[in-house]
């Protein structure tokens, strides 16, 4: 059987789908950049990138060189083509503009060029988070600038969402909201190879992902259900559970996404006036986007995180996701 590339998949889905072509270009114009972020990363020490840059991005977090460079690639690879009205980054305070050299389309792309970036230098899986909106006609404009309100839509209203993870093998996880499909890059030719047509989260679990150094710090329902988790078979849940934590959100969510899992990020007593530690709009809502589209489920703990309404671009929320019947257990939230 010939092999599916991404274009071709992408074309396909034109034709059943209507699939328009300023979001094809998109995928395939996010999709090269990924390519260039994942060389880029596997040069490591060869390619004097490792390392930080000395300065602290709107979170407040060390940047490394590569978050730099791969904000950098995605921001160069997207301006100029026409299909977006703007761009946001966790790299970035404020919304990035479109030039006015380029014209405008009506896409909004949201990113975490490089998320995991912690683990760069100590050759750990990392990834690139992408979300895609429309922009709403109220703030389509060839010579305005786009107002930052045009990004805060609830996670529901993304056409499509996915990430790269420069692994062992380089993947591109994606979902047009017709469910989750998979490529890995093949390095000779150059392209993304459809290798996985129809990811589905197993509905139960035996492992979870979490930060247990933070457990002091959590809320007591959560300390008194991962203690439950950890007493195993003899505990009220009645199985033992294996426990990983890879501190990097797109290689934990993959691994989920793959056999099962629970992935938390809860609520912690350290920054009390912070909600949580993950972003919405281009962490937790595009993970979630695939997560629901593969079968499984996500929420904050009280809601549904893409039913969430954002307050501003960098807003941060606690995250449960992965597979339904354990987000359930942990939260008593039902996903449909
Ligand atoms: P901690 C990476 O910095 C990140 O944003 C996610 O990718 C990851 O899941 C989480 O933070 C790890 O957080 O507190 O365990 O280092």
């Amino acid at each position: 059987m010939s092999r599916v590339t991404l274009s071709r998949y992408l074309i396909e889905q034109t034709r059943s789908h209507n699939t328009p072509a300023d979001l094809r270009f998109l995928i395939e114009v996010v999709a090269r950049a990924c390519k260039e972020i994942s060389h880029a990363v596997s040069k490591g020490a060869l390619g004097g990138v490792l390392g930080s840059m000395g300065t602290e991005n709107v979170q407040g977090e060390v940047q490394k060189k590569l978050d730099v460079m791969s904000n950098e690639i995605l921001l160069e690879a997207n301006e100029w083509g026409g299909h977006l009205a703007g761009m946001a980054s966790e790299e970035m305070d404020d919304a990035y503009q479109i030039p006015g050299k380029y014209p405008k389309g009506a896409y909004l792309l949201v990113f975490d060029p490089l998320d995991g970036s912690s683990n760069i230098d100590v050759n750990v899986s990392v990834g690139t988070i992408f979300s895609v909106l429309r922009c709403p006609d109220q703030y389509l404009s060839q010579n305005d600038s786009l107002n930052e309100q045009a990004f805060l839509q609830p996670g529901t209203k993304q056409v499509a969402a996915g990430y790269a993870i420069y692994g062992p093998q380089t993947m591109l996880m994606l979902t047009l909201g017709d469910g989750v499909k998979g490529f890995t890059l093949d390095r000779e030719l150059g392209s993304f190879v459809l290798t996985h047509d129809n990811i589905r989260v197993p509905e139960n679990t035996a492992e979870f992902a979490i930060n247990m150094s933070n457990q002091r710090h959590w809320e007591a329902p959560v300390q008194r259900y991962v203690s439950e988790l950890l007493a195993g078979k003899e505990g009220p849940l009645g199985k033992n559970y294996n426990m990983r934590w890879i501190a990097s959100m797109v290689a934990d969510v993959h691994r989920i996404l793959t056999r099962g899992g629970l992935f938390m990020y809860p609520w912690d007593a350290r920054e009390p006036e912070k909600p949580g530690k993950l972003r919405l709009m281009y962490e937790a809502n595009p993970m979630s986007f695939i997560i629901e589209q593969a079968g499984g489920a996500s929420t904050d703990g009280r809601q549904r995180i893409l039913d969430i309404q954002p307050s501003s671009l960098h807003q941060r929320v606690p995250v449960f996701l992965g597979s339904k019947e354990e987000v359930e257990r942990v939260t008593g939230y039902h996903q449909e």
